[in-house]
């Protein structure tokens, strides 16, 4: 399907019933708010007995992580967070108002840093790491969001792409190398490893959805690009906050003892 094209002025209700009219657009959005609320059910039934601090934080970050998603998608449907917007003549949907998803961008500074802090504390990381991550994290949410809104130039579009990149880069380092040896002498090594893997498989999907998707070179238009980041996010958020919370209540205790290792700004 061809970009959307519309008045550059639309207003929220014009936007929300162009997206219940566009085809799988609509059905895209409405899985996510669907497995999104089952999730939040299954999360506080399996993890009403936790009593551990510990796991109660990894437990609660976790949790949030589809509370977030919920909004996140009801917004996107409501047409409170989407936007016509004409992108660059040189852009290949260029020239025409088009209609762009923005509130996903938008919505990643909140959920992606509560899942970090969820793997951060299952790797017992220590709170410099924690920090550094996270803040990188929250700069390359606002990065790719002011890439998907530069409507100036294209080159100025995959500036903002290669910055925000930069950022990702970052998020990688901790997870595949700095985490790995934490969680190993935390105990949650095996569980630590799995949902890294899944975390950084998927992840990577994000940009590559966003270089061929509509933002970028546009040989997927707006449906596409809608469902990759919807099937992504069932993976990275759903199915990731299940095996999670599964893990932790089933080894609360071994999480309660565990205590981080020393930061390094208080190691003299
Ligand atoms: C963008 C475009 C700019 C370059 C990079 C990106 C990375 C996005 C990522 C998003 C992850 C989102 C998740 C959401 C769950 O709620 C912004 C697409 C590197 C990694 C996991």
């Amino acid at each position: 399907m061809g970009p959307i094209i519309g008045q550059a002025a639309a207003d929220q209700p014009a936007l929300a019933s162009q997206i219940a009219e566009t085809g799988l657009l609509a059905e895209s959005l409405w899985i996510n708010v669907a497995l999104a609320g089952l999730t939040i059910l299954a999360i506080v039934a399996v993890a009403r007995g936790v009593t551990t601090p510990r796991a109660q934080l990894i437990i609660a970050a976790t949790l949030f992580v589809p509370v977030v998603s919920l909004a996140s998608y009801s917004a996107l449907i409501s047409g409170l967070t989407v936007s016509l917007t004409t992108l660059p003549a040189a852009h290949p949907a260029g020239g025409a108002p088009v209609l762009t998803l923005w509130g996903r961008y938008l919505t990643w500074t909140i959920s992606t840093p509560l899942i970090l802090l969820a793997l951060g504390l299952l790797a017992g990381s220590n709170l410099t790491k924690l920090f550094i991550v996270i803040s990188a994290d929250i700069a390359m949410c606002v990065t790719g969001l002011a890439a998907a809104l530069t409507v100036s130039s294209v080159p100025l579009r995959w500036g903002w792409f290669a910055i925000s990149t930069v950022f990702f880069l970052v998020v990688l380092y901790m997870l595949l190398v700095e985490w790995g040896s934490d969680a190993e002498r935390a105990g949650s090594g095996e569980i630590f490893q799995l949902l890294r893997t899944l975390t950084v498989v998927l992840w990577v999907g994000y940009p590559i959805t966003w270089a061929v998707g509509a933002e970028g070179l546009a040989l997927l238009g707006i449906v596409g690009s809608s469902w990759a980041y919807s099937l992504l996010d069932i993976g990275a958020k759903y199915v990731f906050a299940l095996l999670l919370v599964r893990w932790v209540v089933a080894h609360e205790r071994r999480i309660g003892r565990y205590t981080p290792a020393q930061s390094p700004v208080s190691a003299d």
